[in-house]
Parts: C-alpha cells; sequence; structure tokens
C-alpha cells in the first residue's frame, strides 16, 4: 500500500531514536507501530475517516508523534490543542473545527472530559491502544486536509488554517533543504505543539529527516543551557524572545558555568531565531557571546517558512533574506501595484505547493485573502541589497508578544465582559524580552475602579495567560476620529506618555 511520504519515511528510518524524554527514548519504529494501533481505534470499524476532525492534547514525546501520525494514518484531520489554553478556548476550537473526537494523555484526560461530555465528543484516552488490534489502513493521498492550526489574526476568534498533507510536504521539504538537516542531527524541542514552529520547523523537520528530537513540557533556562553545556544538540531553533532570556541568564551565571554553556552553543551547527523579529542588537550580542551567526527567517501559519537569510553566505541582522526553495514571493503596493525596484515597500504575497488551502469553513475570508493566487500575508516589508527586512504589519490589530500572535480584538471582546469595564483598547507595546507586550486602556463604568492585578486574575480561566494584559492605563475615554472609530495609534500614544 502507498504511504504518506511522512508515514513512508518513518518506517525507513526504522529502529533509529526518534524522541527522548526524562522518561526514555523512543525509536521511529516504536512511535510508527503506536501510530498504527491509534489509528485502528480511531477507525473503530470504519473504513477511512475522510477528513473528519480529530483534535488532540498528548504532551511532546512520542505520543504527541503516534497521536499526529495516528490521525493521519486513518484518513483524519489532525486539529493538536493548546496546553496553555483554557477550558473556553478549548471549546471554541472543538466547536468551530467541528471535531467527532478528542484524543488525550490521561494527564491531561480530566479536565478534557468534562468538555468533551458537555460537547458529546469521543475521547480517547492514549492508553486505549495498548488493547487494540490492528485493522487494515486506508490509502490516504497527499491532495487530502492533513491538519488545521487555528490562529488569531484581524478578525476576533481564531481560524483554523487547513493544510493538505501536499503543503506540509513542501514545508517539510524546502527547510530540509535550505537548511541542511541530516540524519544525525540532534535537536531540543520546548516550543509549544500547537504551533507551525514547534510542529514544522523543529518536530517534523527532524523526523523528516531520521534526526533526534529531545522534548521538554516547557522551556526552561536552567534545564537547557545544562544540555547545551552537555553538547546534547546541534540545531536549535527558538523564538527571540528565548535568546533575549538565555543572555540575561548568562548574567546570573559563574563565570565557569557561563562559559561551559557558552562553549556549548558556539560548538552548535545551526541556530535559528524566527516568528517574531529578531532586534539587530540581540543577532549582534549573541555573536559576540558565542561566536554564533543566528539564523533569521520569517513564516506564517498559513505559509510555513517563506524567507531564510543563507545557510551559507552571510546571516545579515535586522532581515530575513531570500525566498525559500519552492516558495515564490512578490511585494505589493496598498495600490495593486507589484515591487521591482528596492527602494519601495510592500506587502508580502506569496504562492506555493507550501501555502495552506482554506481558513476552517470561511470561504469568503480565505477568498479575501488572495489575490490572484497569491496570498496576502499583511506583513510589510523591503529589499535591500538583495534582503529582505520586515517593517510592520499592516495591521495595529494583531500583536506578536514572545513569539504568540494574538488578536487585539479577540481580548477586549474578553476584557468587555467584566462588569466594571464600560470600553477598552488593546494595543501591543514594544518590550525588549516580549517584542511586545498587550496593554490596554479602559475606561471604567460609573463609580468603579479597575486594578491590574483583580484584572489579570479575572482574565485566568478565561484566556490564555499569554494574552493576558501586563500593562492598564484607566482614561475616562478613548481617542476616536471623526466616524466615531477608537483610533489604536493614538492609543499607543497614551502609554508612552
Ligand atoms: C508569559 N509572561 C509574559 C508573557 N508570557 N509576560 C509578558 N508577555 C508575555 N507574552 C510572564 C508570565 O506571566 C510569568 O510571569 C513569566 O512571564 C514566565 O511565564 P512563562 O509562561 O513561564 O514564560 P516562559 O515559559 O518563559 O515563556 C516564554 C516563551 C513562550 C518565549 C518560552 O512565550 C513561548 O513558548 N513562546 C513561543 C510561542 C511560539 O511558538 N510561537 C510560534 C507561533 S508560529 P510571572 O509574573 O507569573 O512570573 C509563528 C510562525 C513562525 O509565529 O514564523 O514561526
Ligand atoms: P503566526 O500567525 O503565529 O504564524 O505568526 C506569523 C507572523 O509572525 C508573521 O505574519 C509575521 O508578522 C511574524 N513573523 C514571523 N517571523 C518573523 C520575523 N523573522 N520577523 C518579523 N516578524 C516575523
Amino acid at each position: 500500500m502507498n504511504q504518506l511520504p511522512v508515514i513512508e519515511r518513518a518506517i525507513g528510518h526504522g529502529r533509529r531514536t526518534a524522541v527522548c524524554t526524562d522518561s526514555g527514548s523512543y525509536s521511529y519504529e516504536e512511535i510508527c507501530n503506536r501510530s498504527e494501533l491509534l489509528a485502528a481505534v480511531l477507525l473503530n470499524g470504519q473504513e477511512d475517516l475522510k477528513e473528519s476532525r480529530v483534535a488532540f492534547l498528548m504532551p511532546p514525546g512520542p505520543d504527541y508523534i503516534a497521536a499526529l501520525w495516528g490521525i493521519w494514518r486513518a484518513g483524519g484531520l489532525a486539529v493538536p490543542l493548546s496546553a496553555k489554553a483554557t477550558h473556553e478556548e478549548l471549546k471554541y476550537t472543538l466547536n468551530d473545527s467541528q471535531s467527532s473526537v478528542v484524543i488525550a494523555d490521561k494527564n491531561c484526560a480530566p479536565g478534557i472530559a468534562t468538555i468533551c461530555q458537555r460537547l458529546k465528543l469521543k475521547l480517547v484516552v492514549g492508553d486505549e491502544i495498548r488493547n487494540a488490534t490492528l485493522v487494515e489502513l486506508p490509502e490516504v493521498h497527499s491532495e487530502r486536509r492533513a491538519m488545521m492550526l487555528y490562529t488569531s489574526g484581524t478578525t476576533s476568534r481564531p481560524k483554523g488554517v487547513v493544510t493538505t498533507h501536499i503543503n506540509i510536504q513542501a514545508q517539510i521539504k524546502s527547510l530540509v533543504d535550505a537548511w541542511h538537516w541530516k540524519s544525525d542531527d540532534r535537536i531540543p524541542l520546548f516550543l509549544p505543539l500547537h504551533h507551525i514552529h514547534g510542529i514544522i520547523n523543529v518536530m517534523s523537520c527532524a523526523l523528516w529527516s531520521g534526526a533526534e528530537i529531545e522534548s521538554f513540557s516547557r522551556f526552561d533556562a536552567d534545564i537547557i543551557m545544562r544540555r547545551v553545556s552537555e553538547d546534547a544538540w546541534s540545531v536549535f531553533m527558538a523564538v527571540p524572545t528565548i535568546y533575549v532570556k538565555l543572555i540575561s541568564a548568562f548574567d546570573s551565571m559563574s563565570d565557569l558555568d557561563r562559559t561551559s554553556v557558552i562553549d556549548g552553543f558556539s560548538r552548535m551547527r545551526l541556530m535559528i531565531s524566527g516568528s517574531a523579529a529578531l532586534p539587530a542588537s540581540i543577532h549582534e550580542r549573541w555573536t559576540e557571546l558565542t561566536g554564533q551567526k543566528l539564523l533569521e527567517r520569517y513564516g506564517m501559519t498559513e505559509i510555513g517558512m517563506a524567507l531564510s537569510n543563507p545557510y551559507h553566505g552571510e546571516r545579515r541582522p535586522g532581515a530575513v533574506g531570500q525566498p525559500l526553495p519552492g516558495v515564490d514571493i512578490r511585494l505589493q503596493t496598498d495600490t495593486g501595484k507589484v515591487i521591482s525596484e528596492e527602494t519601495l515597500s510592500g506587502e508580502i504575497q506569496v504562492r506555493g505547493a507550501n501555502v495552506f488551502k482554506e481558513y476552517w469553513n470561511r470561504p469568503d475570508v480565505t477568498a479575501q485573502s488572495f489575490t490572484d493566487g497569491w496570498f496576502r500575508t499583511g506583513d510589510i516589508a523591503i529589499v535591500e541589497d538583495g534582503y529582505y527586512r520586515i517593517m510592520g504589519r499592516s495591521s495595529v490589530d494583531i500583536i506578536k508578544s514572545g513569539g504568540y500572535k494574538l488578536s487585539a480584538l479577540e481580548i477586549e471582546a474578553s476584557l468587555l465582559d467584566h462588569p466594571s469595564i464600560a470600553e477598552c483598547a488593546v494595543v501591543g507595546i514594544p518590550d525588549e524580552t516580549w517584542g511586545e507586550i498587550v496593554a490596554t486602556a479602559v475606561v471604567p463604568r460609573p463609580g468603579t475602579a479597575i486594578e491590574m492585578s483583580e484584572l489579570r486574575n479575572w482574565c485566568k480561566g478565561r484566556i490564555s495567560a499569554y494574552k493576558i494584559p501586563r500593562i492598564l492605563l484607566e482614561v475616562e475615554s478613548l481617542p476616536r476620529n471623526a466616524l466615531g472609530k477608537i483610533k489604536k495609534p493614538a492609543v499607543r500614544q497614551l502609554f508612552d506618555s
């Protein structure tokens, strides 16, 4: 039977170690076998899941990979859930994606079981596969829908970004080629596994190549630095916030420890930054400290990675390089003119097999996101001496904090449920560590006052911790334009004063 290329390659990697965690090492063969059993459980007598949505909440490690592959092998569309999501957010994702089944690890299961009961969804707990028997699996063609990742943006609620197996294969192959992935590579995985950075760039590229992943439940600078000093890895990928945090962690270390960690970093084959702008000062500081020139790249959930500094050649601070193999890029002005000279900036538009299929159940939004077959990213860039440089975004309502993309509109909608908030405006304020930090200007209801600590507590359980505003400003009214619309740039200025 023809297997999906991802599975075929994994089978080919056989007894090599695919992933290690603090509970042991797991081979490709072992994980493939688990995924085959899980596929049988999911099929539950059907011949093919035919792209029905299967959500999953698994800790990073062998069971996460087995869940993803198991869903694909049964013909399902995989919906990774966020381990940091609140119950409300999980319910939204499960409803919006029309998931019929949820796979959860036994430790996550108690929380998710209540949600499944309420939404009448079938819950498969990872352990159930122990008693499963193998069945014939369907032949799954690469044109089919494979994965749906939720991303926030210019609409208030997150949208499901649907990619096919062809899209995913194109995204992986482009990076494996550009960044010279090898089967003897070893990489740490500490990024969240409901976003493309962790799922495709780190996990899927490593697995495609037959490399070894060491997975962690979260980013812990001390643990990561200890393993770096032990030469645990050859490749390292992180968001800019992590490099900032590592640089500041060096300051509090003894000379001996710092030297050992820095030497570990300097021996790596490749270190990459992305998901948000890497300040040139951090790029340069990292080189001063470790001798490593970080490779900065640019991407997006909808397109995978699009631009990258070169593996060989100049890795320019403040720039994101050139189009990756197989990816077409153009810049367009807001009047629709395609830019051909270096002096003009415009919106990055992308075409290629890497570009997603659709926003789930939102044909209008999908159609509006393309122009003549090119995906409109909403990011503005310029080309300087042959290198693309990101200049910002066309929407003030998108905030990037710690590498997470947040919708100001979604956060505002939650805050407006607060009994003391009459009006609010959420903006991103530049921040050295987080890139941007979530700030909100609020107009309290008459006779009430709003405290930051009270608001933070109120938000917990309603929105993921990384979306909660860190700065609060009480105002009597919000700046508006002649049409009565809140002027976000003017709101930003309120925080400067
Ligand atoms: C957490 N904190 C924040 C914050 N997040 N403060 C301000 N802004 C934020 N965004 C606070 C917490 O409340 C806590 O404070 C303290 O910081 C530590 O919290 P934490 O959760 O333990 O932080 P940490 O684990 O250190 O998280 C930092 C991080 C994480 C950088 C590891 O944010 C992360 O994993 N980011 C990556 C997201 C990602 O993968 N994005 C890719 C999307 S795909 P206190 O007071 O309680 O101690 C994409 C496409 C592409 O973008 O191109 O890749
Ligand atoms: P997401 O929607 O979470 O996939 O985030 C994608 C967005 O992250 C892009 O649209 C950019 O705004 C931003 N981004 C990713 N990489 C970079 C980078 N290297 N520099 C600046 N912004 C980036």
